[in-house]
């Protein structure tokens, strides 16, 4: 989301050379790009072929140049409102199933954006990306940024680090976005009709849009490197939760012993990650928004439905939305049925 005020706070920062030369690049670069109205009151700029606010197009600029990847960092990367919040949670509680018990789970306790580590984002913390270079290994780390927007040393089959992805229909997206869009629209703005959303949508401009290339990114990806990058869909995971997680704990090398399958623990990750579980702890209930964190925790938890779209779209929009959808996917291999 933007934030032109934490914009303001970098800047003053005493960063070294290496950090300023960076921001400068960036400082020259905005003013050059393409730019469209966005959802709330941002706007979106095109960078490299996707519409970033100016903070991602900063922390893809940022990771460039000075994220240092580790052969053992997990990447959870989505497309906003795919399944972020559900994804992180799922990783997260697969990678730590050793350490936690379940009825005193972190997660009861925290909004899995509190736990995971977002890399664009978080790099403006100090402006540097002191605080994602001091945690220990193996890293867990989130993005919402296109594949092609990371360096080859995160991406060349040499690099280690993996990618868990996962996408959705983009008729289910595109209603999740418009009521997420006008829960941040401020006091006083109209909301944003869904004609709008809809019209902004359908020309690929949404954050870290076009949708399609976001997912074709992703999906290319996967097929060329299927031991780097893992592609899921919402849809899957909602229908054959177990057999999901069992994949994604295959896919990072941890898959379940036989004694783990015996005390359920991958039933009890499936548990504990739920639409029901998550949305109904009070650390998820909360409505509190701060200039450090201008959206709530409740703002993530909506329906958790599949096909929700057809209680909002017209029948001609979801048409419109299928055809640019088979047209963009056609010859890939890839389609959400
Ligand atoms: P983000 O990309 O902005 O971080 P993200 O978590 O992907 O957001 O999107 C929220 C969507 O995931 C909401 O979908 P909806 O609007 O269609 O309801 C939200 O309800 C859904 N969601 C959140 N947590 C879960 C979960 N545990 N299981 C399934 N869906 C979930």
């Amino acid at each position: 989301m933007e934030n032109s005020n934490f914009f303001a706070i970098e800047k003053e920062l005493k960063l070294d050379e290496g950090y300023q030369k960076t921001y400068k690049n960036v400082d020259e670069l905005l003013p050059t790009l393409l730019r469209s109205k966005g959802w709330w009151l941002d706007q979106l700029l095109q960078y490299q072929g996707f519409w970033l606010s100016t903070y991602g197009i900063r922390g893809s600029m940022l990771i460039d140049d000075h994220f240092s990847p580790r052969p053992t960092d997990i990447i959870v990367a989505t497309s906003p409102k795919c399944g972020t919040t559900w994804l992180r949670a799922l990783v997260f509680s697969i990678i730590n199933r050793n350490s936690f018990d379940f009825s005193d789970h972190p997660l009861r306790k925290a909004n899995p954006r509190d736990l995971v580590h977002f890399l664009e984002a978080h790099i403006r913390g100090d402006g540097s990306t002191a605080s994602i270079d001091g945690l220990p290994s193996p890293r867990l780390l989130s993005t919402h940024l296109p594949y092609s927007l990371f360096p080859e040393c995160m991406t060349d089959d040499t690099s280690a680090c993996r990618f868990v992805y996962i996408c959705r229909d983009p008729k289910d997206v595109l209603v999740s976005k418009w009521h997420f869009a006008n829960k941040l629209r401020p006091k006083g703005v109209p909301p944003l009709s869904l004609e709008e959303a809809f019209d902004l949508f359908c020309k690929g401009v949404s954050h870290y849009g076009p949708f399609w290339d976001h997912v074709l990114g992703y999906w290319k990806a996967s097929l060329e490197s299927p031991k780097k990058v893992l592609c899921l869909k919402y849809e899957d995971v909602k229908k054959e939760p177990l057999g999901c997680v069992r994949k994604v704990a295959n896919f990072l090398g941890l898959p379940f012993t036989p004694e783990e399958e015996n005390q359920e623990i991958v039933e009890e990750i499936v548990k504990l990650c739920s639409f029901e579980n998550m949305s109904n702890q009070d650390v998820n209930k909360s409505d509190t928004r701060s200039q450090e964190k201008p959206i709530s925790n409740s703002d993530f938890f909506r329906k958790g439905e599949v096909g929700d779209w057809v209680n909002h779209l017209s029948p001609q929009m979801s048409e419109i939305l299928d055809q640019i959808t088979e047209q963009k996917f056609q010859g890939t291999g890839f389609s959400f049925h």
